[in-house]
């Protein structure tokens, strides 16, 4: 390897947003992040993902946390290391398209708040969903002195998805203005070999830096890691060990050895990341005793390789099971997902459309019917109401299922009318901020739920008499 010439890879830290998400979804509060974020900024990560996905729903919902003080805390402690979140494209942290106004002024809002990179992907990988987070990113850049556009393609397997696929679509992602390309491999479905040629042919029809972004899931994620940092990726995401692994990323002290004394070699101290492990390790073994961490989802599922399940759905998908009582039916639930993927024109699973199938998934295999019951979202995805997929979808389900309904083929988001005046009047009476508005927008109740705790916190409430258990907090 001598002749080859020095190109130290760099390496985005995952485990406060992904790791967590991915194995104890996503509840690790932030007064367990900050007693570290020094630390941790002194290693020379590329970034450490820290918000997005679904850190603000579950910060509101369950930890009775505003994200966007999270947010700022860690922007305080970080002074040295970009910080990184993923971004759902017109569906932003949230889970239905929202207009371009509120699309651009939760971009702005992130930016002002300490995010540094913004990976924007969309679930369908159609690219016009992408392109008003792309605008506005590149817009508070420059106002703001902060930003990065990153586009996230979601990997997936398929007929349709070749090598020529992904050389378009990086071509594509230079054209529309992004700063960099990642390919997102939700599931752990993308294997070394494939990897490598995936990355030469992408670096072949672009000039943009390519991260690569794996989990464990299938067990070949740091082999494909190796295979795509010798075929030129620039940057990976791992997690430090405690959180690494299984339905999380390749372990971030592993890959620093691995390359080690060779031209990518990161430089990182090794004994500094052995302290930051050592910080978290007790909080995972807390995770493991009171259940929060499921040991189902450590090991290596090689199933994962047929039925394509995301790490933070698959998860999701046992939690929804357990409350039906009906777990013994987690295999049939996952043979069912790639049918119920062909019928909606065989998209990636990624949030959304990951909850979409595997919540109709769920439906079909219980109800003992297909398609006896279809969720609001799946009837949205037949309309054509999430952009298009790169396949037909089933005429035979539509006809069931929105028989006789007019489809729609433009960019979804022109339908919709800039929403921001309205959501700013539903929600005025409990704005104590400008980004509560967009708190409101994505989560409705939920927020509404967090704002009337907060007041009650302020007001000092004895919490003693508050009813937490259902939300309830006497003012
Ligand atoms: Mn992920």
């Amino acid at each position: 390897m001598a002749e080859i010439e020095k190109k130290p890879i760099k390496i985005t830290e995952t485990v406060l947003r992904d790791a967590h998400q991915s194995l104890i979804a996503t509840r690790m509060p932030t007064e367990l992040m900050l007693p570290i974020a020094e630390k941790m900024d002194k290693v020379g990560y590329h970034s450490v993902e820290c918000w997005g996905g679904a850190t603000f729903d579950a910060a509101l919902r369950f930890l009775k946390e505003d994200p966007w003080d999270r947010l700022r805390k860690l922007r305080d402690r970080f002074k040295n290391t970009k910080l990184q979140m993923l971004f759902r494209g017109q569906n932003i942290l949230g889970y239905r398209p929202y207009a371009d106004d509120v699309v651009e002024y939760f971009v702005q809002k992130s930016i002002s708040n300490g995010i540094d990179i913004i990976r924007i992907f969309d679930c369908l990988n159609d690219l016009r969903n992408l392109q008003a987070a792309v605008d506005a990113t590149n817009k508070f850049k420059v106002q703001e002195g902060r930003g990065h556009a990153q586009v996230a393609l979601s990997y997936t397997l398929g007929d349709a998805y070749t090598i020529e696929y992904w050389m378009d679509m990086a071509k594509k992602i230079e054209e529309m203005g992004a700063d960099s390309i990642c390919i997102k491999d939700m599931a752990g479905l993308l294997v070394p070999y494939k990897a490598a040629e995936m990355i030469s042919a992408m670096k072949s029809a672009t000039n943009l830096p390519i991260q690569l972004h794996t989990h464990y899931t299938s067990g070949v994620a740091s082999m494909t890691y190796l295979k795509a940092v010798e075929a030129g990726v620039d940057v990976i995401d791992c997690a430090m060990s405690p959180f690494a692994l299984g339905t999380s990323q390749p372990a971030t002290e592993v890959m620093v050895e691995t390359f080690r004394g060779t031209p990518y070699d990161t430089g990182f101290d090794q004994n500094l990341l052995a302290e930051i492990a050592d910080y978290f390790r007790p909080y995972r073994d807390e995770c493991l005793k009171t259940g929060l961490l499921n040991p189902k989802v450590m090991g290596v599922d090689i199933k994962t390789l047929l039925y394509q399940v995301p790490g933070g759905m698959l998860s999701n998908m046992v939690s929804q099971l357990k409350e039906q009582n009906a777990e013994d039916r987690y295999y049939d639930v996952l043979k069912e997902i790639p049918q119920v993927r062909k019928d909606l024109g065989e998209p990636p699973l990624v949030t959304p459309s990951s909850q979409i199938v595997g919540t109709q998934a769920v439906f079909n295999v219980l109800l003992g019917e297909r398609y006896k019951m279809a969720t609001k979202e799946t009837k949205a995805v037949l309309r054509g109401e999430y952009g298009q997929t790169i396949k037909p979808m089933s005429q035979e389900v539509i006809d069931k299922v929105i028989p006789g309904e007019k489809r729609i083929t433009c960019r979804p988001a022109d339908l919709i009318p800039n929403e921001l005046d309205k959501l700013e009047s539903e929600m005025k009476e409990w704005k104590q901020q400008d980004e509560d508005v967009l708190s409101y927008a994505l989560f409705p109740q939920v927020a509404t739920d967090f704002f009337k705790y907060r007041q009650a916190q302020q007001e000092k409430v004895d919490q003693t008499i508050a009813d937490t258990k259902n939300g309830a907090y006497p003012v």
